[in-house]
């Protein structure tokens, strides 16, 4: 069985973070543990909006050398990481550990625009993306990690994927989505040769909460499993489109994309 490291938050709402990628590698059979960053609460009386709560740093030091010095790993997964000092911390492990990274660069959740904290897009920039396997940012975080303003053109996409693979990403996947050609989501594929764009068609749902986390989880389970990153893209453009399919109303205001309906796929090749 090979093991994940993930270093991660919790949605609360079960849908996106640690919660997420569980599901995943239950789906794809590895094995996944979990180094606590945060804890986030979405507020009933204030719209959903979501509520942070890092954890201290000594709780999340502990967490990582239980997995790590008393388990070890096949492959590492980071999510949101709330603090400078968790994300220095997650690039001092990879370094430490001599692992592999699959970095999912969570600045915000969706629909909701604000980085987390601002100094953190640099903190990624700086210390934690140079030291990825691959790192798989939408659009937002994309434009965050390479200073471009407003990415709204594949050909920008194409130009982030550069900028973010020159900081030292070896593989980068841009997430278009359905934001820049409406009726196609379409992403980026770029690890220093061709530029690849993967196209599907755009699943038209207001539910689609834990795509991202559930997407680089795919990710980093196919890696593990022998893939190479461009196949791992293009596996997980499957699993997460077959999710979104059978995304479906939490309540009033989220619905989480269902990792369960790979099970029976037709169209995921494995
Ligand atoms: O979808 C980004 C995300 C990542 N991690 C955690 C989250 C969210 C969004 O809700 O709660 C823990």
């Amino acid at each position: 069985m090979k093991k994940v490291f993930v270093l991660a938050g919790s949605d609360t709402s079960g849908g996106a973070g640690i919660q997420a990628d569980l599901k995943t590698y239950q789906e794809l059979g590895v094995y996944g543990m979990t180094a606590l960053t945060t804890i986030v609460a979405q507020n009933p009386t204030n719209s959903w909006a979501h509520d942070v709560y890092p954890m201290e740093i000594n709780t999340v030091k502990a967490q990582v050398s239980t997995i790590l010095d008393g388990i070890g790993v096949d492959i590492m997964k980071t999510g949101m990481l709330p603090t400078t000092e968790i994300i220095q911390l997650a690039a001092d492990t990879i370094e430490k550990y001599n692992l592999d990274a699959v970095v999912d660069p969570v600045l915000a959740c969706k629909g909701q625009d604000e980085p987390l904290y601002p100094e953190n897009a640099k903190a990624l920039r700086e210390l934690l993306v140079p030291k990825a396997l691959i790192t798989t940012p939408n659009l937002f975080e994309a434009g965050q990690l390479a200073e471009m303003e407003n990415i709204t053109t594949v050909d920008e996409m194409k130009e982030a994927a550069k900028r973010i693979y020159d900081l030292g990403a070896k593989n980068v996947i841009v997430k278009g989505g359905s934001e820049v050609e409406g009726n196609k989501a379409i992403d980026v594929f770029y690890n220093g040769g061709d530029m690849i764009t993967i196209e599907n068609d755009v699943i038209d749902t207001p539910y689609n909460h834990g795509a991202g986390c559930t997407f680089a989880s795919a990710v980093t389970a196919s890696i593990v499993k022998g893939q190479s990153p461009e196949e791992a893209v293009r596996f997980a453009k499957q699993f997460i489109t077959n999710a979104i399919e059978q995304s479906w109303k939490l309540n009033e205001y989220v619905g989480p994309v269902n990792q369960f309906a790979n099970r029976d796929a037709t169209t995921l090749q494995r």
